[in-house]
């Protein structure tokens, strides 16, 4: 008879051992290994204030042995937390992220926006929402939403579309399976996302006597899934055939960090790479093959090689609607598609010959087995010829020297020019994005961050600071829209707290740009896109420009504040900003109108069908026009 002996344990709250477990896992990738946790962030309430808030402090000051502290901070609103973890992450390639801690009800449903946000995008986060007492004790309590037919259910039900992984703990022992699920779908490149773990403010202060085991250092291995090598044949069979074929690189190529394979690939066959807005910079836009962005906000050079394209090889990329102009940008009616992508469910889009694959090994595969391949030149000389026409859109629109206020084009082209090449510039939504897209000349895979999965306002401050924690080295860059600014500044008050040093680029063009000329195109008339008081005379709010100091604002958080009123002095102003140590808005008035860089696509927005309106006609009509272009079926 073998003698059955039982396992060490440790009596630890639900709350301390989770701490405790995140605090020692680590992801790898070639080799190399990292805290898969750098830090927690959070905001407290009676929901995690005694519970995973306790465990945080013992963390911190007086952590058990083998456990690792957990540097906390504090965050002013939840959604901008989990925006923060997001920058972090996809600075980090998505080797590391945060915990974000909130307290119950509102608390936690403020994370929501995050969690969507960081799903669509594919980037880990891991949320720990507070949720009502397993007990059920002392119901209602505080926040808690009743359900008199599924009483089970809370508000943090709310996170189950947008989570890629989603559990409720109700007893102590059902944290272990659930904790090991999580890491392995925060590390997995196909599955990652938000990560929820629903946290009953009960259970989180319950103890429970915890197998040792359960706390052992513990590496996740990111794959780099390889191609299977009959489905490698088969694209490779299709892009042989190729006449005119372009590559889509997507922020998978990124993530996966395949540049130099993706240069090496550009290299050797010569064919044109065009770019999403996650994937800009994964090839240098210097490189001959480089033709920069595709899709409603692309370049005319891009757009028109993708319009002709006979095979399109799209490496890590959703193929959003932007990407494909609402199905319209790939217009060769023989046209196939060749998807590369980690996740099966992309790589079947457009209805691909698609191979499952790591971006990095996959275009590595495909590079050998289209050995002896390459387009002809008389198709290399058209790209050139392409890029070089756009080039010189982009110079104009970079030094337009507009008046009397300048134009948002020409603070990118200063910021072009300025940012080193490990430098970051982060934004997310307004007219900013299309014209970054159109016109930002990528050097490396690190200065672009443009979140445009979920293209959410307020992203921008918050992810500064996540990717300046991932890069101490490099400067961020954020820029942010007025309209983006009053959406979420809060997190201008941590930035401070913890010493950290970004610049923050204030456009103030009094409203939205990107509303208001969609709204006018769209046969809308500009309705309520500018702030504006709210006129006696019309009943509109279309009167005086607001009061409200941008600047003003920026400076009560402790912030110095520098208002060029050109683009001469902009430039002094970045130079100033970059020279210091501390954390530094410049705030540039910028004209409403553009102009923005000519667009060559089209971005499917339906305008009403009818209308007693002559704009709203007019704009129906061309509406339809360009429906009959849309490629659905593919
Ligand atoms: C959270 C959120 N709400 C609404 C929108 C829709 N939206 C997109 S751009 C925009 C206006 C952005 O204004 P601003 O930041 O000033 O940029 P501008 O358009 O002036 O360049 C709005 C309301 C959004 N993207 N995100
Ligand atoms: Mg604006």
């Amino acid at each position: 008879m073998t003698e059955t002996t039982t396992p060490a344990t440790v009596r630890l709250t639900v709350g301390q051992a989770l701490v405790r477990f995140l605090s020692v896992q680590y992801s790898e990738r070639d080799g190399v290994e990292q805290r898969l946790f750098a830090g927690a962030f959070g905001i407290f309430g009676h929901g995690n204030v005694a519970g995973v808030g306790q465990a945080l402090l013992q963390n911190q000051v007086d952590p058990a042995p083998g456990e690792e502290p957990l540097r906390f901070y504090q965050a002013r609103n939840e959604q901008n937390m989990v925006h923060t973890a997001v920058g972090y992450a996809r600075t980090a390639n998505r080797l590391q992220t945060f915990a974000c801690t909130a307290s119950i009800g509102p608390g936690s449903t403020n994370m929501l926006t995050g969690a969507a946000l960081a799903t669509i995008d594919r980037i880990p986060v891991l949320l720990l929402p507070s949720d009502n007492f397993a007990t059920r004790a002392p119901d209602p309590v505080l926040q808690q939403l009743e359900n008199e037919q599924t009483p089970e259910a809370s508000v943090n039900d709310a996170f189950r579309p947008v989570s890629r992984f989603f559990d409720r703990i109700h007893r102590p022992e059902q944290l272990m399976s659930s904790a090991l699920a999580a890491m392995r779908v925060l590390t997995d490149p196909a599955e990652t996302g938000a990560v929820t773990i629903c946290l009953p403010q009960d259970v989180q202060a319950e103890a429970y006597d915890w197998p040792e085991e359960f706390f052992r250092r513990r590496v996740w291995h990111v794959a780099r899934p390889v191609p299977e090598p009959a489905a490698l044949e088969r694209a490779a069979e299709v892009v042989r055939g190729a006449r005119r074929p372009v590559l889509v690189a997507g922020g998978g190529v990124i993530y996966s960090e395949a540049s130099e394979a993706l240069t090496a690939f550009a290299d050797a066959t010569g064919i044109p790479v065009v770019d999403t807005q996650a994937g800009k910079g994964a090839i240098s836009w210097e490189h001959p093959s480089a033709a920069g962005g595709v899709g409603s906000t692309g370049n005319s050079a891009a757009n028109a090689l993708a319009a002709e394209a006979d095979v399109v090889i799209g490496v890590g990329t959703r193929y959003t609607d932007f990407t494909t102009a609402s199905r319209t940008a790939f217009r060769n009616p023989d046209v196939r598609f060749v998807n590369l992508n980690v996740k099966a469910f992309d790589a079947a889009k457009h209805a691909a010959e698609m191979v499952v694959t790591d971006a990095r090994t996959g275009l590595a595969a495909l590079r050998a087995a289209l050995d002896g391949y390459r387009v002809a030149e008389s198709y290399s000389r058209e790209v050139t010829e392409r890029v070089a026409e756009w080039a010189r859109v982009t110079d104009e629109c970079y030094h337009r020297g507009h008046g009397p206020l300048p134009a948002q084009t020409e603070v990118f082209g200063a910021l072009n020019e300025l940012l080193g090449d490990e430098d970051i510039l982060i934004n997310a939504a307004g007219s900013m994005p299309g014209d970054l897209q159109a016109l930002w000349r990528a050097r490396t895979p690190v200065q672009y961050h443009l979140e445009y999965g979920y293209s959410c306002m307020g992203y921008e401050i918050p992810a500064a600071m996540g990717a300046k924690l991932a890069r101490p080295g490099s400067e961020v860059v954020a820029i942010v829209g007025d309209g983006s600014y009053q959406m979420a500044p809060q997190e201008i008050a941590t930035i401070v707290a913890e010493g950290l040093k970004v610049v923050l680029v204030v456009l103030q063009n009094h409203g939205w740009s990107s509303i208001g000329s969609l709204s006018e195109s769209h046969g809308s008339q500009r309705f309520a896109t500018k702030y504006r008081m709210r006129s006696p005379e019309t009943g509109m709010l279309d009167g005086d420009k607001l009061p409200v100091d941008l600047a003003a604002n920026i400076r009560s958080y402790g912030v110095e504040v520098l208002e060029p009123g050109s683009i001469a002095e902009f430039r002094d102003a970045y130079a100033t900003a970059a020279g210091r140590d501390a954390t530094t808005a410049i705030v540039i008035e910028t004209d409403l109108y553009g102009p923005n860089p000519p667009s060559s696509n089209w971005w499917d927005v339906p305008v009403s069908e009818v209308s007693r309106l002559e704009s709203t006609q007019q704009a129906r009509e061309e509406y339809e026009r360009a429906k009959r272009d849309q490629r659905p079926y593919l």
